[in-house]
């Protein structure tokens, strides 16, 4: 469970933050415990694939958190709502064949406020073969999985995008959720007395999951600044290092009404929205991408 009280801190915390120059993802997911952890939601993930044909949409969605002790009661946060990956959860799936459009906010749960989320909706019903030439439609559109630290959510991001890889084109990766920069190696996790801090870089999963985990899905990961200057150029710079299909740039003050779809070999896509939600309109124009992808 999320600890009710954060950042109740009682200790003095001497905070550092140092880039290592060649953190590996191996040395970094070995500090992860996750033994028999996430069994029970990567059970209903498997399920949930089995048999699914049509596109696959995997939303992530909120902050990631840093924990600073073995027994988490201290950690760090950042600031992501989980709106963004709520909201466009439901437009994906307002866009499945079935008529099963939620017509209100019914996926507000997904909002890291309370939780932070992963959703797989599919985007097409599920055909279940029941005899020759005989198929039965399966409702269950959407199953989500939460997670809390960044660890968890990395884990969670292989295994998930490992499961979703025999899918080939027809998977989509959303990766809204606001990933930390940094974290503290299991090794240094307070146990008690003066906590000082050294966060080493959380690698970039980025790579593995383009080149290794899930090589043929549609791979869309988004790029958040603060300073619009700086924006454009860290988004493309992040698409020519990891080779994936587009970069949604958003400046963190502007995020609700304008965002950039970014890619390699084509021009920019504006989206902008002064009234509406903005999710609508990026969802359907990635859903047009994501269907050239498929062809
Ligand atoms: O969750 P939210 O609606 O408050 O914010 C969405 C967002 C700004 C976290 C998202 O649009 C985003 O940019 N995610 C990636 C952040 C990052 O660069 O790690």
């Amino acid at each position: 469970m999320r600890p009710a009280a954060p950042f109740r801190v009682n200790k003095p915390i001497h905070l550092m933050i140092g880039h290592m120059a060649d953190t590996q993802e191996d040395s970094f997911f070995a500090t992860v415990r996750t033994e028999g952890y996430f069994d029970v939601q990567l059970d209903t993930v498997q399920r949930f694939l089995a048999g699914r044909e049509g596109p696959v949409v995997l939303v992530t969605s909120g902050g990631t958190i840093v924990p600073l002790e073995r027994q988490m009661v201290r950690f760090l946060d950042n600031f992501s709502a989980g709106t963004r990956g709520a909201i466009s959860a439901e437009y994906h799936l307002h866009h499945t064949h079935l008529k099963m459009v939620p017509t209100e906010r019914r996926l507000c749960h997904l909002s890291a406020s309370t939780i932070q989320s992963a959703a797989l909706c599919s985007s097409l019903p599920t055909r279940r073969r029941i005899g020759p030439g005989h198929y039965r439609h399966e409702r269950k559109m959407l199953v989500s999985v939460h997670f809390y630290t960044v660890a968890d959510y990395l884990y969670l991001l292989q295994r998930i995008g490992q499961m979703l890889a025999p899918l080939g084109r027809n998977a989509m990766l959303y990766l809204a959720a606001a990933v930390s920069d940094f974290y503290l190696p299991e090794s240094q996790l307070s146990d008690e007395g003066t906590l000082t801090l050294r966060l080493e870089p959380v690698p970039k999963v980025i790579r593995p999951l383009v080149k290794i985990w899930c090589p043929d899905a549609f791979i869309v990961s988004f790029k958040l600044e603060t300073d619009a200057a700086l924006l454009m150029d860290k988004a493309r710079a992040a698409l020519q290092r990891y080779q994936h299909h587009c970069v949604l740039a958003n400046v963190l003050t502007e995020r609700r009404h304008h965002i950039t779809i970014v890619r390699r070999a084509d021009p920019d896509i504006e989206i902008r929205s002064e009234n509406g939600e903005i999710e609508q309109i990026l969802i359907d124009r990635l859903l047009t991408l994501f269907a050239q992808h498929r062809q």
